[in-house]
């Protein structure tokens, strides 16, 4: 029989029976943990918590946190709760500093991310009739191997093209006319201008959708690539920890990501007293993995600032929704006493008709922040005229003022000046020593 990633039993399930079926493998779970993954038998024995107290979802609560630190601590194997032969792949995160997360899969968890990933793609409108481009990278990085296994379930015909090389992503695109695009908000931004500037309009580009996540990206962003592309624009969000992308994405109402929570359940927890907080309070995101077998991280604080909602969903799912990640508990910047955001920033870039490429520039000179934000110019309105640069860069600062509380320099340089991603954007360069 034909699988239909629209799962309607689970993405439109009643409230008491995704109760009870979270409830049903956190059980499970928890005791297929405490029995084979001694670093968490060790956290659940100090906190005095044992798996019989964990009857149902309820009890969530009485576990123990887990945090990037204690995947260092374990890392390579130490959180590994299958024998190395069950397991058949590993992916690993990009550029953290100190040691790479390294996350383990059996064939059962690959494929139940790759189910994440085709109900995403289903989610967007995709069906085996679509072309499917997957611009994000392969390798270790989870999100082409994901959006490309999500795309084979789902049976579009999938163009593996990775990132980068962005003149075969074209010719690659516009020749076999690819309907869905998956790769970083940043990367689809360069990939619209690179067309833009080749001449193809949005209504000569064959996209449909575009499937973007894996960095911050603000509703202004999704417009800006929308109206250059002729798409729409939808987010996917995840990490490896989990599995990769597809812990949650959007529907066509836009609005927030509907979380696989089958899979991944989900809590909003007070960063500094661990408190878990009542749906619609800001916090931190934590995820525990109820069913995955080689790698399943229980009550996994993974650092994104977020808010859940379970408001009715036009789509018809039930899946709790998780609002676009507001920045993240340690990419915080705090600059001369004042909380930023680099999202807060681009907001104001594309409210003021600039594009999103600009790099904030944080040090510290005799004990004082200095805050400088470079940003390019359109073409439309590069200038060589002093004069006329002061004034634009005054007026920038005055807007970044307002939002942030706090006055930046802003330096205006020529288009395509600051180094373009084909993966997540270097947004910030923290030359600070806090440490
Ligand atoms: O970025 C997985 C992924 C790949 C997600 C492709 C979506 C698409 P990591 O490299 O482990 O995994 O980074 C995870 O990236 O904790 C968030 O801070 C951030 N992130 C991921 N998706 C989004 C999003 C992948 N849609 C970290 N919006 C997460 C904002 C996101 N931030």
């Amino acid at each position: 029989m034909e699988q239909n990633y629209f799962q309607k039993e689970i993405e439109t399930m009643s409230r008491e029976d995704m109760k009870q079926l979270q409830s049903e493998k956190l059980v499970k779970q928890v005791k297929h943990v405490y029995e084979n993954v001694p670093y968490y038998r060790d956290l659940m024995d100090k906190k005095g918590v044992s798996p019989d107290d964990i009857q149902s979802i309820d009890d969530l609560h009485k576990l123990p946190f887990l945090s990037k630190a204690d995947l260092r601590d374990a890392y390579p194997y130490g959180l590994l709760a299958k024998p190395l032969e069950d397991c058949v792949r590993i992916q690993s995160t990009s550029g953290t500093t100190g040691r790479r997360v390294v996350a383990f899969y059996t064939q059962k968890d690959i494929d139940l991310w790759e189910d994440c990933c085709a109900r995403a793609i289903t989610a967007v409108g995709g069906t085996k009739k679509d072309v499917c481009q997957v611009a994000y990278g392969y390798g270790l990085f989870t999100g082409g191997p994901g959006l490309n296994g999500g795309s084979h379930k789902v049976g579009c015909l999938t163009l593996p093209l990775s990132s980068g090389n962005t003149e075969r992503q074209i010719q690659f695109m516009t020749d076999l006319s690819a309907t869905i695009l998956c790769c970083t908000p940043s990367y689809a931004a360069y990939l619209g201008e690179s067309l833009k500037e080749m001449g193809y309009t949005p209504e000569t580009i064959p996209l449909k959708a575009g499937i973007f996540g894996a960095e911050p990206w603000t509703e202004e962003m999704r417009k800006s690539i929308e109206a250059t592309l002729g798409i729409k624009a939808y987010d996917i969000y995840g990490l490896t920890e989990t599995t990769g992308p597809g812990v949650s994405f959007e529907c066509s109402e836009q609005t927030g990501m509907h979380v696989n929570e089958d899979h991944f359940y989900a809590e909003i927890i007070n960063p500094d007293t661990g408190e878990v907080l009542p749906e619609g309070e800001k916090g931190e995101l934590v995820f525990t993995s109820l069913d995955k077998e080689a790698f399943p991280l229980l009550r996994y604080r993974t650092r994104d600032i977020c808010v859940l909602s379970r408001k009715k969903c036009s789509c018809g799912r039930t899946l709790v929704k998780m609002a676009k990640p507001m920045g993240r508990t340690d990419d915080m910047l705090i600059i001369r006493g004042v909380n930023v955001f680099p999202s807060q920033i681009e907001t104001v870039l594309l409210k003021e008709g600039y594009e999103p490429n600009y790099q904030i520039v944080v040090d510290r000179v005799k004990n004082n922040d200095t805050f400088d934000v470079n940003v390019e110019m359109t073409p439309e309105m590069f200038t060589d005229k002093v004069s006329e640069i002061i004034s634009m860069e005054k007026a920038l600062a005055g807007a970044m003022k307002t939002m942030l509380g706090i006055n930046p320099s802003v330096h205006l340089v020529p288009p395509k000046t600051i180094a373009r991603s084909e993966g997540k954007a270097v947004r910030v360069v923290d030359k600070r020593k806090l440490i």
